[in-house]
């Protein structure tokens, strides 16, 4: 049976959105739907962060999740945080739409992003290719805009 989760972002500003996560079974790749509403046209880094904690809004998710202990990079690359999902582009409407596919993020077993943060940026995300410091933990991809526990759905 199918692997199904969700996540409501939002924030202390206008972004708001909604993604949606789909997998066959728990080594398939995930498929992620949805779109963020609200978003300066242009790109927004986009992560899983560790925990599943919004008690002082979205900086209490933590850094990206990252349980291979891995430096931070883009979605294509081979060493990456599991959470790195690289960016989403925000047209002239401030809607970003969502169509992705990864294999590293999972919704069972080790790499699961359930009960995790999902996090949309204020900046793009450098990919690690910065040359910085910050570059290979954040991809300096600034303030956290909106936020949301994933959980699983039907
Ligand atoms: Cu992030
Ligand atoms: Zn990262």
């Amino acid at each position: 049976m199918a692997l199904k989760a969700v996540c409501v972002l939002k924030g202390a500003g206008e972004t708001t959105g909604t993604v949606y996560f789909e997998q066959e079974n728990e080594n398939s790749p995930v498929r992620l739907t949805g779109e963020i509403k609200g978003l300066m046209p242009g790109k927004h880094g986009f992560h899983v962060h560790t925990f599943g904690d919004n008690t002082n809004g979205c900086v209490s998710a933590g850094p990206h999740f990252n349980p291979f202990n891995k430096t931070h990079a883009g979605p294509m690359d081979a060493d990456r945080h599991v959470g790195d999902l690289g960016n989403l582009t925000a047209g002239p409407d401030k809607v970003a739409k969502i169509d992705i596919m990864d294999a590293l993020i999972s919704l069972a077993g080790q790499s699961s992003i359930i009960g995790r943060t999902m996090v949309i940026h204020e900046k793009e995300d450098d990919l690690g290719r910065g040359g910085n410091e910050e570059s290979k933990k954040t991809g300096n991809a600034g303030a956290r805009l909106a936020c949301g526990v994933i959980g699983i759905t039907q």
